[in-house]
Parts: C-alpha cells; sequence; structure tokens
C-alpha cells in the first residue's frame, strides 16, 4: 500500500518509516517481557498451591518470602490474571491493527500506557509482598488489603483501557483515507475487544475508585461487600473474553495461515467478535448465584443470557476447526481425520495454539455447566471452578501466547528461535499438565473439595478424614501442575535463550496474516457489524437494563461492615 500512496497521503495516514518500525517493536517487547516476567513469578507459586491439595505444606519452609498460602494465592492470581494478561494484551492489540493497518500507532500513548501500568503493578506488588493484602484476586470486601494494593490495581485497570484510543485513532486515520471501507479483520476484532474492556471495566473502576480506594485510606470507614462483589462481577465476567479474544485474534487471524491454509469465513469472525462483545457484558451476576439480596427472577435471567455467551464459542469452533481441516487438507491429509495428523505439528507455535483449542473445549463445556443455575449450585465455591479456568484462561489464553510468542520473539528481536525441540516439548508438557490438572481438579471438585483452602496445614489425619475419598484426585492434581511446572522451565528456557540468543536474518519474520475463502467484500453481516459507536450503546443499554434491577435493592438498603484482616 505504502509504495502506492502519495507523499502527501502517506503523512496524513503517518506510514512508520523504518526507524519508527523497529521503536513499535521495542514497545511490543516491553509489553511481553513484562507481562511473561509476572507470568514466571505466579507460575512458581502456582506449583505449591497444586502440592497442597496433594497435602504437602511447603509454605513453612518459604517462610521470609511467603507467609500463607492466600499470600501465595493472592500473588499466583493478581500476576498471572492481571499483569500477565494486560501487559501482554495491551502491547499486542496496539501493535498487531497498527501493522496490519500499516499506520503509525501514538506511541507517547502506547509508552505511557506501559509506563502505567508498570508503576500501578509494583505498587500492587508491594501490597501484596508486604502481606497487607492477601484478599486473592476477587478483592472481596469486607477482606481488607492495603491502600497500595488497590491503588495500584486502580492504575493497572485506567492503563490498561489507553490501548482502545490507540486503536480508534488509527482506525479513523484509515478510514478517513479508505471511505466507506470495511475496518480490515484483525483493527476490527482489535478495536471491539478493547471497546468491551471499556464497558466492562467500567464495574471494577468504580468498585475501586469508590468503594475500596477511599475505604482503604480511611476516608470512609465501612464498605457494602453486596454491592462491591457486584461491580465486581460487573468487570470479573467480561474480563475473561478480554483474555479469550486477544488469543481470538491469534486463531483467526493468523492460525489458518501458519496451518497452511486460509480463515473460511471473514464475516463469521466479525459476527463472533460482535456476539462476544454484546452477550459478555451483562451477565457478570452468573458469579453470584449462591449470592443473597439478589433477585432469583434476575439469577433466571442471567442464566439464559449466559448460556447465549457460549454462541460465539461455538461458532469459532466450527470455523476454526473447518479452516484447520482445509490447511491439514492442502498439506496433503486424506480420509476422515487424515487433516489433523497433516497439520505442522512440529512447529510448536501452531501445536501450541491448537491445542489450547482442544483444551478450551473441556474449558468450555465446564463453562456451560457452571452457568446453569442449579447445575452451579453443586459445583460453586469448589476445585472444580479453579479446573475450569485453568483450562480457559491458564490454557487457552495462556498457550495460544506462548505459541504466539515463538514467532513473536523472533519478528521483534531478529533473533533466531532458540531449540524449536524444545518450545515443542515446553507446549506439550504446558497442555498435558494441565490438562491432567483440569480432570483431576473438576473430579475433586464434584466430591466437594473447597477451593481457595490451605487444606495442606491440616494435621494428616484430619486432612485424610475430610479428603481421603478423593486423596485419588487430589494427589493428580499435583502431579499435573509439577508437568506443567516442568513445561513452563522450558518454556522459559526457550524465552530468555531467543531474546539473548543469535542473530538471524532470516529470524525477521513477516506477521502471518491470513487470507480468507470467504471475504467480507459484499457482505451483509460485515456492514451489520461495522458501526461500532452504535453497538458499543446497543451494549451499554442491554447491560444497564439487566443491572439496574440487580443494583436498585443494594442502593435502597445499603450494607455497612467493618473491614477484616484474617491472615
Ligand atoms: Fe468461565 C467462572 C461460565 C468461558 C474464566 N470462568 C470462571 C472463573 C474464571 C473463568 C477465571 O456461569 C472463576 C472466577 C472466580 O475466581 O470465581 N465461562 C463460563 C461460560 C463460558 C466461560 C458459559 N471462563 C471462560 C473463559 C475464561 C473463563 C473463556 C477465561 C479465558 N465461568 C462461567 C461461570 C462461572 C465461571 C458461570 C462462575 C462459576 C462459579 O460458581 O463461581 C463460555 O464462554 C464457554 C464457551 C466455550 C465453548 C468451547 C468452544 C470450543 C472451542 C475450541 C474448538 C476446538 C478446535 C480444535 C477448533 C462452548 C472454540 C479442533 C479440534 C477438533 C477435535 C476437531
Ligand atoms: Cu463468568
Amino acid at each position: 500500500m505504502s509504495a502506492a500512496l502519495s507523499n502527501n497521503a502517506s503523512r496524513i495516514l503517518a506510514v512508520p518509516t523504518a526507524g519508527e518500525l523497529a521503536g513499535e517493536k521495542k514497545m511490543l517487547l516491553a509489553f511481553w517481557v513484562t507481562g511473561f516476567l509476572a507470568l514466571a513469578v505466579g507460575i512458581s507459586i502456582g506449583v505449591l498451591q497444586s502440592t497442597n491439595y496433594a497435602g504437602i505444606n511447603l509454605y513453612p519452609y518459604l517462610q521470609p518470602f511467603l507467609k500463607s498460602y492466600y499470600q501465595g494465592l493472592t500473588m499466583h492470581g493478581v500476576l498471572n490474571a492481571y499483569v500477565f494478561t494486560f501487559f501482554t494484551i495491551s502491547g499486542w492489540l496496539m501493535y498487531l491493527p497498527a501493522r496490519e493497518l500499516k499506520l503509525k500507532p501514538n506511541m507517547g500513548l502506547a509508552w505511557f500506557t506501559y509506563a502505567l501500568m508498570l508503576l500501578g503493578t509494583l505498587m500492587a506488588a508491594y501490597g501484596m509482598f508486604d502481606n497487607s493484602s492477601s484478599v486473592l484476586y476477587t478483592m472481596y470486601a469486607p477482606l481488607k488489603g492495603s491502600a497500595w494494593f488497590y491503588l495500584g490495581i486502580t492504575l493497572v485497570v485506567v492503563a490498561s483501557i489507553l490501548p482502545l484510543f490507540v486503536v480508534l485513532e488509527m482506525r479513523a486515520r484509515w478510514k478517513k483515507a479508505n471511505p466507506g471501507q470495511l475496518t480490515p479483520l484483525v483493527t476490527y476484532m482489535s478495536a471491539t475487544t478493547l471497546l468491551m474492556w471499556l464497558l466492562a471495566a467500567l464495574g471494577a473502576g468504580t468498585e475501586a475508585v469508590f468503594l475500596l480506594d477511599p475505604w482503604s485510606l480511611g476516608i470512609v470507614h465501612t464498605i457494602d461487600p453486596l454491592l462491591a462483589r457486584t461491580l465486581f462481577w460487573w468487570t470479573g465476567h467480561p474480563i475473561v473474553y478480554y483474555w479469550l479474544m486477544p488469543g481470538y485474534v491469534s486463531i483467526y487471524a493468523l492460525l489458518p495461515r501458519q496451518a497452511g491454509g486460509k480463515l473460511i469465513s471473514d464475516p463469521l469472525a466479525r459476527l463472533a467478535f460482535l456476539l462476544l462483545f454484546v452477550f459478555s457484558l451483562p451477565v457478570g451476576t452468573h458469579h453470584q448465584y449462591t449470592d443473597p439480596g439478589i433477585s432469583p427472577v434476575m439469577k433466571g435471567i442471567v442464566t439464559a443470557l449466559t448460556l447465549s455467551v457460549a454462541i460465539p464459542s461455538l461458532i469459532t469452533a466450527f470455523t476454526i476447526a473447518l479452516s484447520l481441516e482445509y490447511g491439514g487438507r492442502r498439506r496433503g491429509g486424506k480420509g476422515l481425520m487424515g487433516w489433523w495428523t497433516a497439520l505442522p505439528w512440529k512447529d510448536a507455535s501452531v501445536a501450541a495454539q491448537v491445542l489450547a483449542l482442544v483444551s478450551f473445549i473441556f474449558g468450555g463445556a465446564g463453562g456451560i455447566v457452571n452457568a446453569s443455575w442449579q447445575l452451579d449450585n453443586v459445583v460453586h465455591n469448589t476445585l472444580w471452578i479453579p479446573a475450569h479456568f485453568h483450562l480457559t484462561v491458564g490454557t487457552m489464553t495462556t498457550l495460544v501466547f506462548m505459541g504466539v510468542s515463538f514467532w513473536l520473539l523472533p519478528h521483534l528481536t531478529g533473533r533466531r528461535l532458540y531449540s524449536p525441540k524444545l518450545a515443542l516439548w515446553s507446549v506439550w508438557l504446558w497442555f498435558l499438565g494441565l490438562m491432567t490438572w483440569g480432570f483431576a481438579g473438576h473430579w475433586a471438585g464434584m466430591d466437594g473439595v473447597p477451593r481457595r483452602a490451605w487444606v495442606s496445614a491440616l494435621p494428616h489425619d484430619q486432612y485424610m478424614q475430610l479428603y481421603g475419598a478423593v486423596h485419588p484426585a487430589l494427589i493428580i492434581v499435583g502431579i499435573g501442575g509439577v508437568i506443567a511446572a516442568v513445561g513452563a522451565v522450558l518454556y522459559y528456557i526457550v524465552f530468555f535463550g531467543t531474546l539473548f540468543g543469535q542473530k538471524d536474518a532470516k529470524a525477521m519474520v513477516e506477521i502471518p496474516f491470513t487470507q480468507y475463502i470467504t471475504s467480507s467484500e459484499g457482505s451483509v453481516m460485515a456492514r451489520i457489524a461495522e458501526p461500532l459507536g452504535l453497538w458499543t450503546l446497543i451494549t451499554f443499554v442491554i447491560t444497564l437494563a439487566v443491572y439496574i434491577p440487580v443494583f436498585w435493592p443494594m442502593l435502597t438498603h445499603p450494607i455497612h461492615a467493618p473491614g477484616f484482616v484474617l491472615w
């Protein structure tokens, strides 16, 4: 495109020069390295939690660093689920549209996002490391952490909104130069994800600014736990799609090409993203089926709405399976499943993403159980729930990003991927470890083993009396965690081996943007999905329609609870 542009047009569009491109790569690298460093700390602590369930209490040996299981669990959740995801996603969703549109992003804003997010992370980390804020990643009041922690999280959330403006500004510039044209797919997906996140963040943002921050600063002395939880889950549900959709960007727009084929349909991808946007906002109270103070009518409505949120992922399952089949057949796969074995399994990036999809079949199925109000009563607050989210965010999101890093790091650094063989091992071990963990965690959860419990601190007799019947499952949980940890060690050898490895001119790989079998040209669906401002408004109105009846009784019957520090 740039060659065809006149000097004037290229000035208006701000097409990046080679030097500026190098700056953009540096920016994304900073986001990814920081995110993956946080993940390394988070994963290390995760091993302790798996062994905890197997009945092995390692915390007394870690005294100066970790005072309790709960402090470790808080760090694990915050570092993995927030810091790792926010950093990697923010960089990813600014860089990829910039490359697709061949435009220069607002680098000042991009670096400001990074700096603010880093500051927030350091503040929250301080609050966790000094053991003043072992409130777990859900931050349920009236458990009370320190102001460092809540203010830090507030900054991180505010920073995570900023990439939206970088993307919208580039989209506007591109639209001005290409009037009447549809937004290219990756930019469409990135903008939808970030708009969804803007609306999503309003809940936790309100909770932080109006409830948690002033309470932790001593400006007010009590808090309304139900209101705080409900605001948290306004965000806490759609955040899972904020973790999922950036992975889907790779699955839809890059993986088909990496697998040797094309994406079956561009308009279907847009439909999936649009539905994820609209459906994920109003359903947060499905995390509160067991909470008092929310009417059964609303819980019933939310059940039905939550089940609809599976539709875009089912669309994804069929669209991507077909796209992979197409790739496999082009690579010579024959017969019913020959395409499956013909996929480029030796390519660690492809293997990671396809295995992530396989794990997500089970993660998604568990989600549908959770969504059903009656069934959720059986599994809520048991180990089933962590099992569900280790197959979703722990495998689907994280493994896709690990897979992406195998081409992205060489692309950003101009260095060769360190040991593709080790990369492949790391992928399989992460997958097998978490699938094992997930299987056993679901099993133990159905037998009533609670989540978030320091079970290994119990005297052995008592542990066996309570959990002896499920001990085999709990031992498998421990084994799964250790297998995944070995995979993680191999992964980080590859990660740092690449970062500090050999320069290689051939490593400057292009981004594998896919082609489409059905493009969006002339598609009515793609036209309907295009006005993102309108869809944001529609989603906001639907969300309010569901939430006003939920919030009303809380606002008219407030609760004033003092804070607790139980650790
Ligand atoms: Fe969830 C709890 C419902 C998806 C994460 N979820 C959680 C928590 C987390 C989480 C972190 O309704 C715990 C929060 C806490 O600490 O309390 N979840 C759902 C539903 C879905 C779902 C209906 N969850 C996710 C995703 C997550 C995530 C995605 C992170 C990334 N979840 C719930 C509910 C709770 C919950 C309740 C509260 C439970 C409670 O009691 O507290 C759906 O979106 C799932 C739809 C997905 C599918 C799968 C589609 C399959 C695909 C793969 C295809 C494979 C291919 C490969 C193409 C229907 C796309 C080819 C393979 C071949 C074999 C051919
Ligand atoms: Cu949810």
